[in-house]
This record gives C-alpha cells, sequence and structure tokens, in this order.
C-alpha cells in the first residue's frame, strides 16, 4: 500500500477550495467578488449528530494549466478606475536570460501563455495607500476584509496609517488581494528559485504550487541562475499570491557577477523590468550604508544577505553611498507607479549569535526608519526585514524596537533562529523565534528550511518549512487572542476525542504525514473507527477511559447536581468561596477524610476492584 498516496488523496476529498460571492459597489465599478476559503468536511459525532464543515484561509488559488497562467482576477477592477495607462513597455532583451539565452538566442522555454500589456499609473500614485489614505475602499480592500472576516474600515486604516501593507502590482492581476500587518492573521513566505547550480523553471513552477497548497501566502523568487526574466514570468503568470524579488541578484547576474560594475542605471532598469512583469514586492537593501561596514569587519560571521554584501561590496570599491540610498527617492516615484510595496531589506542583519543586536545591525535599523517615512511621504507601502539569528530572550526586543523606529510598518523577519546549532533543523530552531516574534506583532515570517545552510531547498523541504511556519503563525495568532484562532484546535480536539480519526488527519496542517504515521503501525480500515492507536492500546487509551467516565457521571443534569451538592455542602458549614473564585471545602478534620478514605478503599475492594460498574 502506498500510504502516503492515500494520505494525499484522503486530503483532497475532504478539503474544497470554495468562493464565497460578495457584492461590491464604488464610484469605479460594481463587481461581485469571488473570494476562496478552504471547506474542511467532517464526519459526524455518532449518536449525537452532524459535525459543521470546517473554513481556512485558502491560498492556493485556482486550478490552472501552467502553460496557460491563471485568469486575471484584478483586471477589471484596476482599468475601472482610470488611473492607469497601457504603454509598450521594455524591449524584450536576452541580456534579461543571462549569457546562456544570449548565446542561444533564446531562453530555454519562453512563456507563451496568457499575458498583457505594461500598465502605469497616469497621474496619481495607485497604490493601495494611496487610495485608503483618500478614503476609498477599492474592491481589493473589501476581498481581504471578507478573507480575513474583519471590517472594511480596519483593512482601510490600517493600510492608510502604514501598519499594514497589501503587495499587489497591478501588471500582476492574476493574484487574490491579501493583507500583512499585525492586526491581520499572521502570514508566511517561502522563498524559491533556482541557482547557478541547479534547478529548472518547471521544477520551480512546482514549487510554487506546492507551496501555494501547504499555505504559503507569498512566495518569493530568488532566482540567481539562468533564464532569471524568463523563470519569473511563468511563476507570476501562475502565482495566486503575491511574488517578491531581490532586484540586486538580476542586476549582478547582468554585469556577470561584477559588483563593482554594478550601476544606478542598470538597477532602475531591472527594477522597471521587474514591475513591468508584475512583481509585487521587492528587497531593496537601501540600508546598508557606507560608514555601517566597518561595523561588520569584527563580526564572527560578517554580512551574511546576499543583497547586503553585494552592496557593502560596491560602497567599497567605489567609495561611495549606496545608489539605493542616494536613489531612494526615484525608486519611490517608480514603486508608486505599479503599486510595488518595498521590503527594506536587512543587508547588516545577524547571521550567529555571536553577533546579534550589534551596532551594525541597529544602526541599519535605524536608516530603515528614516527611509519608511520618505517611502510614505509618497504613498508607497512599506514593510521591514528583520533578522537572522537572536537569542531568545532577545527577539521581542528585537520588535519592540522596529516597531518604535519604523513607525508601526509591518516587520518581516527571516525566522529568527534562536540557535546556531543545527543545521538540518533550522527550520526548527528558527520556527521558535519565529512564533515568539509573531507572538509581539510580527506581521509575516519568512520561512526556514531544514536545508538552510547546507543547500538549495527541495519539494520536501519547501513542504518542511511551509508546515513549520503555519505552525509558528497560528500559534502566534492564539497568543495574540486574534478573534476565533483557537477554533481549528477546539474542532480538531474534538475529534480526537470522539475517534474521528479522519476529522483528526484532515483538521492537521499536514494530514498527508499524519495518515501514514498512523497507518504506519495500524494500516486496516478498521482502526479508522477504533478506540485507541498504537500509543497505548485499547486497554490503556486515557481518551477511551475519559469517554466512560462521561458517560457515566456526564450527563448535564448529573455535572450540575454535583457542583450544586458540593455549594451546599460549603454554604452549611459557612466556608466562603475563595476570592479567585475556587471553592475550598475545608469541612473536615484530617482523621475524618483519612477514616472517610479508607472506608471507600473497603468498600471498592469488596466489589471486586472494578473501576466501572454499573449503577443501580
Ligand atoms: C531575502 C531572503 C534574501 N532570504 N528573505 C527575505 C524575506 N528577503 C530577502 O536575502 P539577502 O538579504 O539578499 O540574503
Amino acid at each position: 500500500v502506498d500510504i502516503a498516496a492515500r494520505g494525499s488523496k484522503q486530503r483532497d476529498k475532504a478539503h474544497i477550495r470554495k468562493t464565497k460571492t460578495v457584492h461590491f459597489d464604488y464610484q469605479y465599478g460594481s463587481y461581485d467578488l469571488e473570494v476562496p476559503y478552504t471547506e474542511i468536511k467532517l464526519s459526524d459525532t455518532p449518536g449525537v449528530g452532524p459535525n459543521p464543515p470546517f473554513h481556512d484561509y485558502n491560498t492556493e488559488g485556482p486550478k490552472c494549466d501552467p502553460k496557460e497562467g491563471l485568469k486575471p482576477l484584478r483586471l477589471d477592477w484596476i482599468r475601472d478606475r482610470g488611473d492607469i495607462e497601457d504603454y509598450e513597455g521594455r524591449a524584450r532583451n536576452l541580456q534579461d536570460d543571462g549569457k546562456r539565452a544570449i548565446k542561444r538566442g533564446r531562453a530555454t522555454k519562453e512563456w507563451r501563455g496568457r499575458t498583457h500589456q505594461p500598465m502605469r499609473a497616469k497621474d496619481h500614485p495607485v497604490t493601495q495607500m494611496w487610495y485608503a489614505r483618500h478614503g476609498i475602499i477599492t474592491p481589493e480592500m473589501q476581498y481581504v476584509a471578507t478573507r480575513e472576516n474583519c471590517d472594511v474600515e480596519l483593512v482601510r486604516s490600517e493600510l492608510a496609517a502604514g501598519r499594514a501593507v497589501m503587495p499587489c502590482n497591478i501588471n500582476h492581476p492574476e493574484a487574490e488581494p491579501m493583507i500583512i500587518g499585525s492586526r491581520f492573521l499572521t502570514k508566511l513566505n517561502a522563498n524559491m528559485g533556482n541557482s547557478a547550480v541547479t534547478s529548472s523553471i518547471d521544477e520551480e513552477v512546482e514549487k510554487l504550487t506546492w507551496a501555494t497548497k501547504w499555505g504559503a501566502d507569498t512566495v518569493m523568487d530568488l532566482s540567481t541562475g539562468n533564464d532569471i526574466h524568463t523563470t519569473r514570468e511563468w511563476i507570476l503568470r501562475n502565482s495566486p499570491v503575491p511574488i517578491g524579488t531581490v532586484p540586486m541578484y538580476q542586476a549582478l547576474e547582468k554585469v556577470e557577477d561584477d559588483a563593482s560594475k554594478l550601476s544606478w542605471e542598470l538597477f532602475r532598469d531591472t527594477v522597471i523590468e521587474q514591475c513591468e512583469q508584475g512583481v509585487d514586492y521587492m528587497t531593496i537593501h537601501a540600508g546598508v550604508l557606507l560608514r555601517y561596514v566597518p561595523l561588520t569587519a569584527n563580526r564572527v560571521t560578517g554580512i551574511v544577505s546576499r543583497g547586503g554584501s553585494i552592496m557593502a561590496d560596491w560602497c567599497l570599491r567605489h567609495h561611495q553611498e549606496s545608489f539605493l540610498y542616494t536613489h531612494f527617492d526615484e525608486l519611490c516615484d517608480i514603486f508608486a507607479k505599479y503599486d510595488v510595496a518595498f521590503s527594506l531589506g536587512d543587508g547588516l542583519r545577524p547571521g550567529s549569535l555571536a553577533d546579534a543586536n550589534d551596532a551594525a545591525q541597529l544602526s541599519e535599523l535605524m536608516t530603515l526608519g528614516e527611509l519608511t517615512e520618505r517611502a510614505w511621504a509618497k504613498d508607497v507601502q512599506v514593510m521591514i526585514e528583520g533578522p537572522g539569528h537572536v537569542p531568545f530572550d532577545t527577539v521581542r526586543m528585537n520588535i519592540e524596537l522596529e516597531k518604535a523606529v519604523c513607525k508601526g510598518a509591518p516587520f518581516y523577519t527571516l525566522g529568527p533562529l534562536t540557535t546556531d546549532t543545527a543545521p538540518g533543523y533550522d527550520h526548527i530552531t528558527s520556527a521558535i523565534g519565529a512564533t515568539e516574534i509573531g507572538r509581539y506583532g510580527t506581521a509575516m515570517l519568512c520561512y526556514v528550511t531544514p536545508k538552510e545552510h547546507l543547500g538549495l531547498p527541495n519539494k520536501d523541504d519547501v513542504k518542511q518549512g511551509v508546515i513549520a511556519y503555519k505552525i509558528a503563525a497560528h500559534a502566534a495568532d492564539i497568543a495574540k487572542h486574534h478573534p476565533h484562532a483557537q477554533d481549528r484546535d477546539d474542532a480538531i480536539s474534538k475529534a480526537r476525542f470522539e475517534f474521528r480519526w479522519l476529522d483528526q488527519f484532515n483538521l492537521s496542517y499536514d494530514p498527508d504525514t499524519a495518515i501514514a504515521f498512523h497507518d504506519d503501525t495500524l494500516p486496516a480500515e478498521p482502526a479508522k473507527m477504533a478506540h485507541f492507536c498504537s500509543m497505548c492500546g485499547p486497554k490503556f487509551c486515557s481518551m477511551a477511559i475519559s469517554q466512560n467516565i462521561r458517560k457515566a457521571f456526564g450527563g448535564a443534569a448529573a455535572q450540575e447536581q454535583i457542583v450544586k451538592d458540593s455549594l451546599a455542602g460549603v454554604a452549611a458549614d459557612a466556608q466562603p468561596a475563595a476570592a479567585d473564585g475556587v471553592v475550598s471545602a475545608n469541612v473536615l478534620s484530617p482523621e475524618e477524610i483519612r477514616a472517610g478514605l479508607d472506608a471507600m478503599s473497603e468498600k471498592y475492594t469488596a466489589q471486586g476492584g472494578k473501576l466501572y460498574s454499573t449503577a443501580t
């Protein structure tokens, strides 16, 4: 029996992507918004009745042929506002795909699916922040309010204040709007992308579909190898979630890895190329200033950010301030034309506990605070990237500092890893830090896979990373008392207690693994109805014993009577209830209590020593 295949068939049968239709009217148009959710079908509780299906946030998007791409969900919403223009865009340039494409005269696998002409703003920024600040509630805002089950005014006001971002480039109309901010569900990002050494376009598209199937809210394409432009085109046209990139990686490819040859003009052109393609947010390491580079000289692990080290190298070679910093306002003007959000990169993040919270890291954060305000002045959306490796007890300080310095802009953290000692398990070392930082308000958690520090993640690593971060984000939401965050826990606990095994599997984040682990020891079909598993066997199952206790003593009327009797006993002896509401029934002497207990012990033995006997 192929247990893994059986688990995934089981999941696909019970997890159904559905949409809820919400009618939305405003000054620019009238639409029926189809907002997605996952319905998890549940079985009946035997002898009691049906359990309602569980509704969950869904990121996997509608099914499509990857060669065709997704339908442009937002195209009418964008066009109907009347504030954009179509234009020619940059010409196809083989340099965008690297040396091999130039030699070949084409990319390995040109995109031939659905496409559209690039669009850009005509007279004012077309960012969701601009609309929010002008009091306009867009279909995108209504869509996320429905998705998050919250008031649309909360969405608008958080966007206007910069405390939330909605990454949604007008040239990525396929994406389903989503929001990142501490008042909303904690989100998670999955990184992927090829490298010079490994991976193909098909594999990257497959990883994207795979990551969103397991719940990634955004995906970053961090490709640094061949066919960067074309790989990104395939990813964007197939992505129902916002896509982020680090444009510096492609810029460096274009100068054949010689950082000294980078220039503002080349970088600007690369950014526009990616804006026209539809990248929703870009990591810009504009806080790595020339004067901060020496602060890293005595670190144990130096500069671990790829983008950060490229910029530091450029600054030192030219002995000039970073062009990302000196041209930052121009970048804002470009982003405002397409609604691309900044993810201000932490180029000086600590790469080890030894370097955590040092002068380099904190100096850069101060600069990110300054840049946040400059972007907001131009109505451009901003999030702030955070560490890295930090000891657990300083995790909270990191988010509090970010909130203060960056005026509440959403924090987007890479873990953080709370120990350096477990290569191969860094999805765990980092999910620990991610839970803690999420609990105090980090809006999006960037996953770390088990391959971190060791190699490019494959499909299974992507899944391990996503699941670890689903757990971290969810635990953080519960700790934050996010409305209804605990509903899924309550539903799965009820299923577990009632031995509804299939429901327990289906309500778990990874039903395939849950069912495989169960079936490892008890594969036969009847075991899915059994009131035990192989952990304790039939005689020692605590849940089965508890169910028996409930049957004997658990009726609502019986419970009520027990409470009434004990309260009456307490009152009769004039023992007031303790201030915290706990009843303290200290009415007998220790000797009397002992004698009573001994009497009951004798009675139990006399009855044959059975835990349960029929009530007479
Ligand atoms: C990068 C990353 C790339 N790994 N994750 C996020 C969220 N943003 C950017 O990192 P870098 O700084 O170039 O190493």
